[in-house]
């Protein structure tokens, strides 16, 4: 049997529209998935309003999704989010619960999901009353759905517990009372969602998956989050899947990713994502090379005759410029340490050949990404375009400031002498009011927080 595998829209910020959901099952399709998760965090009836029936407009809309969905083999699940104000001992709430899925079974699904996902862990004192735990008052909603639905062939429940990292599970999943209590009350065929050790993870291991299965009592489903970018927006993810033991493909019972927030950034880590589950022998920069050409055909030129497009190495370069959350890209990880080496002794001694080398090989970057960000300024894909414009930009006045840096040291100045930086007002960019909050805290070079400092 197949793994049920796919993408999650699961992010906060606006959700995507009709045309961008049919289009991500286009890439869900092309990427060996084979489902597509409905669960926008603020589609006000998600979370906020979770109570409201859909109206007859939007039943429409969600029933052409399920139509785009079921022409492409795939699966479509439906989430709801009954948690930011439920009573998990009302029957009233049940009821509304109810009446949503009646909902979602009208329209032909089959696949569902509940989200317990960050909530206040706090029970009301009606609920301490009836349930000896916060995790129990969840697993009564769950089963109570999983019952309602008859738990018929073919249908699939998944559950987002509050505690869907190692580190909200205080470190040792194990030990987590939360956990333990999930694994022995939920009912069996219930999913349950897994983030790795991390909200965002940089490593997850086949080791750590199997512990967390014993006291889950069942293997989980990866919500993979290593794409996402709604909590920090000023980034976008387009590399590959990485930091992901293949021997985990053993330890689950699927896999979700959750992308960025916007629909163009996620070809290529929703197209290796997929290459992931298929092939044990993933090779990063393998399956980010195929994907890179299979893109590049959405960057075609505008008014181009010929159908132009972007080309590969520029592609490749815009993929290593935006790649995973916690790694550049190879080629820019490259330059990173070549212009760490070149700044770290004072006055460092210019003349010399590596030097001198080193600060070639980081103005013909610059170049590169100033004439990667003009030619995105044709496309015909203007969503396309516009993805990447803000983050293109921001990566492209730093590396000025950093070449203008360099032929200043290079111009041998007298010790003490200030950058003049001409090119810009001292402090006028990545400022405001986040920046200012963030400087406030003493933090050290990998961002702990350390008073000592
Ligand atoms: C989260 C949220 C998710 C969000 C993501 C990245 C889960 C289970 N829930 O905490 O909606 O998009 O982090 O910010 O990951």
């Amino acid at each position: 049997m197949t793994m049920i595998s796919g993408v999650i829209e699961g992010f906060y910020g606006r959700p995507w529209s009709e045309a961008q959901r049919i289009e991500m099952m286009d890439w869900i399709k092309a990427a060996g998935m084979n489902l597509y998760v409905y669960a926008p965090k603020d589609d006000v009836k998600l979370r906020a309003r979770w109570r409201e029936p859909y109206t007859d407009a939007e039943m429409a809309a969600l029933a052409r999704l399920v139509a785009a969905a079921k022409q492409r083999g795939l699966a479509m699940m439906a989430a709801l989010a009954p948690c930011l104000d439920i009573t998990y001992s009302d029957p009233a709430e049940l009821a509304h619960l109810m009446r949503r899925l009646d909902q979602f079974v009208s329209l032909g699904l089959t696949h569902f999901a509940i989200l317990y996902d960050d909530i206040p862990s706090r029970l009301k004192p009606e609920d301490a009353a009836q349930f000896p735990s916060f995790a129990s008052a969840q697993c009564h909603i769950a089963n109570a759905a999983w019952a309602y639905l008859c738990a018929k062939n073919g249908t699939r429940l998944f559950f987002c517990p509050t505690e869907y990292c190692g580190r909200m599970a205080g470190g040792d999943p194990e030990r987590s009372a939360y956990l333990q209590t999930l694994g022995a009350e939920l009912c069996d065929n219930i999913d349950i969602c897994w983030t790795g050790p991390e909200i965002i993870s940089p490593e997850i291991t086949a080791d750590s998956l199997q512990n967390l299965t014993k006291v889950l009592r069942r293997k989980p489903v990866i919500w993979e989050n290593f794409h996402a970018n709604d909590y920090d927006i000023r980034r976008t993810h387009t590399g590959p899947l990485g930091g992901r033991e293949s021997a985990i493909r053993d330890e689950i019972a699927g896999f979700i990713t959750n992308p960025n927030n916007e629909l163009e950034a996620n070809f290529v880590p929703v197209a290796t994502t997929g290459a992931f589950l298929k092939n044990a022998a993933y090779d990063e920069n393998t399956e980010t090379d195929a994907a890179a050409r299979a893109w590049q055909d959405r960057f075609r030129l505008a008014y181009s005759p010929d159908g132009e497009t972007l080309k590969l190495d520029e592609v490749a370069l815009l993929i290593d410029l935006l790649y995973q959350p916690f790694r550049a890209g190879p080629q820019s990880a490259a330059i990173v340490a070549t212009a760490r080496a070149l700044l770290t002794e004072a006055w460092p001694n210019t003349e010399v050949r590596a030097w001198r080398e080193g600060q070639a090989r980081i103005r013909a970057y610059h170049e590169r990404v100033v004439s990667l960000f003009d030619r995105m300024t044709e496309l015909e894909n203007r969503d396309l375009f516009y993805t990447f414009q803000p983050h293109l930009w921001e990566v492209r006045d730093e590396l000025h400031t950093l070449t203008q840096y360099l032929d200043w040291l290079a111009s041998g100045p007298s010790a003490n002498s200030v950058f003049p930086e001409a090119g810009r007002l001292p402090n006028t960019y990545r400022q405001g009011l986040a920046a200012e909050l963030q400087a406030l805290l003493p933090r050290d070079r990998d961002g702990n927080l350390n008073h000592a400092i």
